[in-house]
């Protein structure tokens, strides 16, 4: 175990609230608890995993700081595997303030962000990927991003990359045995099955690599732009996706000028939609200002809602956008809204053939509106089924470790199958298992593990 000095820091969020918990780790949390904590029983004597109600008293001025309950976790089986004490106190800024002066004078020092899960990590107790989890989880905006943090969390994917790890190693230690004892087996048959055993470790991570369109939507969020024609409806969508009354809404074209976000939760994918001034050729320098917005909201984009006027049909402003998106390789939906006022079937007949890749909407009537919400999901997913109980990647960093360690995948496959020796292929094969190493920390470079935890909050 990594020897260390004891921490504390305020693990419940600062401000008015109920309790506080303030949360200290390190081989002296018990001696410095019984310094400062009156209860019935010494805190040195409290058995593990109990709570007990208490006073924490200033033991130079003899006041008391707070009415507190602590709770003492004796190591192994805590947060960071080390001894820990969680104080829950009165809520508010100033006693929870005070608690930790009176922690710090009697030998904690203040916890750096993210400091109690670094412990855990280095500590053995969570590898490094289930760690980044911790803060998604945190992080997780709808119940389906926290599903699929929390099961990172619980180690699906640190499992996996072992399991790969695993196959690596297998065939690795074959391949020195060969390489010790030629006599053993002939190479020839040795590549064979370092061949064998390659191709399908190269299509888990090519499976894993193609989650991260999902993965990376889900933790960062999508953004979705609303594009289009004045007055063809656009912040009435916007106003109806949002269920907010957020854009103004006139029958005059050109009301929307500037850009309007909202975040909203479309089946349980976290949304920026952003609703844009009509794109058209203007005189008005407002509007003109609005329009060039609008065009690099554009450029942004996950999706692009791409709204016409189902009663006027397509005209050369609707297909110079839709040229534009297509240029730029934008991926967009086509809405035709207003369907409300086409009575005549004959009519909504005609527009869904002429149309067939449309979706007809209406955003003053509801109709349609699941649709683009199903369609918006199926963008997220590419149109897989039950991706939340795939393994998925996340995490920018780990789809960069999976891209590097297919590369040296590639090339060993390259190696035995144009007959190389088996230490080149060695080679790359060691590459390769050092690259998913740095997922879950096997291999750890200590500048990438601070980057980690810098980014998490206090306390935690
Ligand atoms: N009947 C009907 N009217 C709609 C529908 N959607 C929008 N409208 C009307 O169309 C007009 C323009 O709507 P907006 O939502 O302001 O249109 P916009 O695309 O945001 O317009 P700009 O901001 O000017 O680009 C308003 O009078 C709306 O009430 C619809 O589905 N059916
Ligand atoms: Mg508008």
């Amino acid at each position: 175990m990594f020897v260390s000095e004891t921490i504390a820091g305020v693990s419940t969020a600062v401000g008015n609230s109920g309790i506080s918990v303030i949360r200290m780790s390190g081989p002296n949390s018990f001696s410095i608890a019984n310094k400062i904590f009156k209860g019935k029983k010494e805190v040195i004597d409290q058995d593990t995993h109990t709570l007990q109600y208490g006073k924490l008293i200033d033991p130079k001025s003899n006041e008391v700081v707070d009415e507190v309950l602590l709770t003492k976790m004796a190591a192994p089986r805590t947060y960071t595997r080390e001894d820990v004490i969680e104080i829950s106190s009165h809520g508010g800024y100033t006693i929870a303030r005070n608690i930790l002066n009176l922690l710090y004078q009697y030998g904690a020092r203040p916890a750096e962000p993210g400091e109690f899960t670094k412990r855990a990590f280095l500590n053995g107790r969570i590898d490094l990927s289930q760690a980044e989890a911790v803060m998604d989880v945190i992080q997780a905006r709808t119940d389906r991003v926290s599903k699929v943090a929390l099961k990172q969390l619980e180690g699906t994917l640190s499992h996996k990359i072992n399991d790969l790890r695993e196959s690596l190693i297998t065939l690795l230690s074959s391949i020195e045995v060969n390489l010790d004892y030629p006599e053993y087996d002939a190479e020839e048959v040795t590549l064979k099955a370092a061949r064998d055993a390659v191709s399908p470790v190269l299509m888990e991570i090519d499976s894993l690599i193609s989650s991260f369109h999902y993965g990376k939507i889900l933790r960062e969020g999508m953004e979705v732009v609303i594009a289009g024609r004045p007055n063809v409806g656009k912040s009435s969508l916007m106003n109806r996706l949002t269920r907010k009354d957020r854009s103004i809404v006139t029958d005059i074209p050109g009301t929307t000028r500037d850009i309007i976000e909202e975040y909203v939760n479309i089946k349980g994918i976290p949304v920026k939609m952003i609703d844009t001034a009509g794109v058209r050729e203007t005189f008005d320098e407002v509007e003109k200002l609005g329009v060039s917005r609008s065009i690099k909201a554009l450029k942004t984009a996950d999706l692009v809602l791409v709204l016409a006027d189902a009663c006027e049909g397509l005209n050369h402003e609707d297909t110079d956008i839709i040229q534009r998106i297509r240029t730029e390789k934008h991926p967009y939906l086509l809405l035709l809204n207003k369907v409300d006022l086409i009575t005549d079937d004959g009519r909504l007949m005609k527009l869904k053939s002429d149309y067939p890749d449309a979706l007809l909407i209406s955003a003053v009537s509801d109709k349609g509106i699941e649709k683009v919400e199903e369609s918006i999901l199926k963008f997220a997913t590419e149109n897989r089924q039950d991706m939340d109980n795939q393994v998925l990647i996340t995490n920018a960093r780990h789809e960069l470790q999976l891209i590097k360690a297919k590369e040296y995948l590639q090339s060993a496959k390259t190696a035995i199958e144009s007959g190389l020796t088996l230490d080149m292929v060695s080679m790359d094969l060691k590459a390769a298992l050092e690259e998913l190493g740095r997922i879950t920390g096997h291999h750890a470079d200590e500048d990438v593990i601070n980057a980690i935890f810098a980014r998490f909050c206090l306390g935690k």
